[in-house]
């Protein structure tokens, strides 16, 4: 059983409402809710968790949300303005690895296995993705982080909003016999109900059900759920979008002002992107340096070749040139990075390739 991954779960608080009260602010601290119209037999989208301590939840008819809370103010969706949100907030995410799989609007997973050795280190850095969306949306997200998918959506639901929960694999028992049934299950209310008449309400309760006895009940994901509950989940996160580029970046221990160690640093770093590209079966015709001076200024030098390149020698031909004619002033590096984009394959035929691979930036912030 894999228990070996860092996955994470992200997944936006209240996001259609969340972003009417960010873009109004006389919105803030009221029940809002999204969706239909009470008296045009609309139904609730979402609602701010204001709305929420009346009863009101997504997909009940807004009629009955009017009833529970009157003095809510209903708004219809813009989905224009949620999905220029939310293509912000996938990029956020895809600056911490490639391994991102969007599931909705607001919710996305990430495989940071390769950037998080420990479980610390994971919990570190979905720390920083809440900030991160925080300060360029202003808006929360609630993250879950476990060793497979369905542990870390759970997670992420665990301590909504503005929550961050681990569930390490020591705790995944304890954890999963905790959850109310009704998770387990998503919104299949009527099965839910003819369990509780069995006295099933937890992942306690589930757990003592024989495989045979989910199938009867549930039939094909029966045996799913036998796993599910047991924390046995081997789904890969699977990202969607295509790869544009391969690279390696390093934050320096010390900042550095010496062009000599800036170089075999950057040698460093082009032999690991020489290899990635190799890796993939791929050359790049764009060659671009990367640099951090220690006032935290980001420039990118770039250059594009007429053959594609692969070798890191050949990647140097061009870096000593680009960092060669940077103007550093009185500044020192804190950061050097190379990427190639313009990927091709060997043959001269361009991509899309599907990204199985790992990290486009292999962040090295989180050591
Ligand atoms: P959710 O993540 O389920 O809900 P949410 O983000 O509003 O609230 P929270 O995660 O804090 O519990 O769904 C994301 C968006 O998808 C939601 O803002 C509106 C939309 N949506 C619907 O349109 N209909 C629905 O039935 C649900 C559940 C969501
Ligand atoms: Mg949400």
């Amino acid at each position: 059983m894999q228990r070996d991954r860092k996955i994470i779960h992200i997944d936006m608080d209240a996001f259609y409402a969340a972003i009417e009260q960010r873009d109004r602010s006389e919105l803030r601290g009221k029940p809002v809710i999204v969706g239909g119209h009470p008296e045009k037999r609309g139904v609730v989208m979402t609602c701010s968790y204001e709305a929420r301590k009346f009863g009101v939840h997504s997909a009940m008819p807004s009629r009955t949300a009017f009833k529970l809370c009157p003095h809510a103010i209903f708004l219809p969706a813009r989905f224009e303005v949620y999905r220029a949100v939310s293509a912000q907030i996938m990029q956020i995410l895809r600056t911490y690895t490639d391994l991102v799989e969007p599931m909705s609007l607001d919710e996305a997973y990430l495989d940071v296995s390769e950037n998080a050795p420990d479980f610390y280190t994971a919990t570190q850095i979905a720390r920083e993705i809440k900030r991160h969306i925080q300060s360029q949306t202003h808006l929360t997200a609630s993250a879950g982080v476990s060793f497979n998918k369905f542990i870390a959506k759970l997670a992420s639901d665990y301590q909504k909003p503005d929550g961050l929960t681990v569930v390490t694999p020591e705790q995944a028992a304890s954890f999963l016999e905790s959850i109310p049934i009704q998770k387990f299950l998503g919104v299949g209310k009527v099965t839910g109900a003819k369990l509780k008449e069995l006295g099933i309400s937890t992942g306690a309760d589930l757990k003592r059900l024989s495989e045979e006895q989910l199938r009867t009940l549930f039939h094909e994901r029966g045996s799913q759920l036998y796993a599910y509950v047991r924390g046995e989940d081997n789904r890969a996160v699977q990202p969607t979008h295509v790869r544009k580029s391969v690279g390696k970046e390093v934050t320096l221990q010390e900042d550095t002002a010496d062009r000599e160690q800036m170089v075999r640093i950057l040698e460093h770093l082009a032999e690991q992107a020489a290899r990635r590209l190799k890796e993939l079966g791929v050359r790049g015709k764009t060659i671009t340096l990367k640099v951090r001076w220690s006032d935290f200024q980001l420039i990118t030098r770039s250059v594009t070749v007429t053959t594609p390149m692969q070798d890191a020698q050949e990647m140097m031909q061009y870096l000593r040139p680009l960092l060669a004619k940077l103007d550093s002033g009185n500044r020192a590096v804190r950061l050097l990075g190379v990427s190639l984009s313009n990927l091709l394959f060997k043959n001269g035929t361009g991509q899309p390739e599907k990204v199985t691979a790992p990290s486009l930036w292999d962040i090295e912030r989180f050591p």
